[in-house]
């Protein structure tokens, strides 16, 4: 009958705080089960018990997920505000126009000005108004460099990649598919980003947390292995710190796909470079040991920024996704976002 009472107190305790009286029934459930009901009677309650845990940690999971959704709804608010305001200052600045136009005779170089209507988003006319810039990349027919703006940077260039005709391109946040350009950098680089955007390169993480931290985004990654086999780990979900956050791995969503959830053990974890140990290995950096950058914890479940080997090397230095073939080399990575909302239309 006691075990039943302290059943009933931890299924009250489910999502939210235990008061001290539940969390001393549940010490004493711990300690004292055994006595209370002997061992085959501990024995069928354990699944239940075990099962009301994992229940606890999923609501608490919940709670955090809906914490950062908070954050990020209040900051949408503010992007609306500074946007409302732009749209009323461009108003202003038309009806002023308007009235200039009809006070005097109007040359026709004037009438030309005023009459030419919007050109659109192409990377050289946006240059000039920073207004019209794009914050995303669109449905495009084949993949290109644009230029794009999120609140509190400046204009940046972006790899759009076009996986589906019919879907929103996505941007490329890292390209691995040779061994020219070297991913043994120093947090600096890491923060900027580097490389190519045409070719091999890494977006930057100033960029990445500046763009999930605009919009709700979902990450794909896609591996292909010396043999030719592709797979994908699609998340419903990223978002990156800032950089007093250590740019940590914040949000990472539902996985689905083919290669594994690798990245889940990395969730929450800050990130390091081999001037940076943010990892959770005491002993070491684990950069320096995966000859890398990631969100490394106190170990590492793949390592998409190793070095570079053209198939000849199985190790931890290299590029690998151990959830799909252990420490087997990847001949090509992406990883690349897209704000999440096409997703949950999908839903
Ligand atoms: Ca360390």
């Amino acid at each position: 009958m006691k075990v039943f009472s302290v059943i009933l107190l931890l299924a009250g305790s489910f999502c939210h705080t235990a008061t001290a009286g539940q969390q001393l029934a549940y010490n004493a459930f711990e300690e004292n089960s055994i006595d209370f009901c002997g061992p085959e009677c501990f024995e069928k309650l354990k699944p239940l018990l075990d099962n009301a845990v994992e229940m606890k940690q999923r609501c608490e999971d919940f709670g955090f997920q809906i914490d950062l959704l908070n954050e990020q709804m209040v900051e949408l608010r503010g992007i609306v505000e500074l946007q409302s305001k732009e749209i009323d200052e461009l108003k202003s600045n038309h009806n002023q126009q308007g009235e200039e136009s009809t006070s005097s005779t109007p040359s026709i170089s004037t009438i030309s000005s005023i009459s030419t209507p919007p050109t659109g988003c192409t990377s050289t006319e946006i240059g000039r108004n920073a207004t019209t810039l794009p914050t995303k990349c669109a449905s495009y027919e084949q993949s290109r460099i644009l230029q794009i703006q999120v609140p509190g940077t400046d204009p940046f260039q972006v790899h759009c990649h076009v996986e589906q005709m019919d879907e929103p391109a996505w941007i490329v946040i890292l390209k691995r598919s040779g061994g020219q350009l070297d991913f043994y950098r120093n947090w600096t680089s890491y923060r900027n980003g580097f490389g190519d955007l045409a070719d091999d390169h890494f977006l930057g993480l100033e960029k990445l947390h500046r763009l999930t931290r605009s919009l709700p985004h979902e990450l794909l990654v896609k591996l292909t292995d010396f043999r030719g086999n592709e797979r994908y780990a699609l998340y419903s979900s990223l978002l990156i710190g800032n950089e007093q956050e250590k740019y940590a791995l914040q949000l990472l969503g539902r996985y689905t796909g083919d290669a594994g959830d690798a990245m889940s053990y990395h969730l929450g974890n800050a990130f390091t470079t081999y001037d940076k140990d943010n990892d959770g290995w005491s002993r070491g950096n684990c950069a320096n040991y995966y000859d890398g950058a990631w969100w490394y914890g106190w170990d590492a479940n793949c390592n998409p920024m190793g070095r570079y080997f053209n198939g000849e090397y199985r190790g931890h230095s290299g590029i690998w996704w151990y959830t799909w073939k252990d420490y087997d080399l990847m001949q090509s990575v992406k990883m690349m976002i897209r704000p999440s909302h096409y997703t949950l239309m999908q839903d």
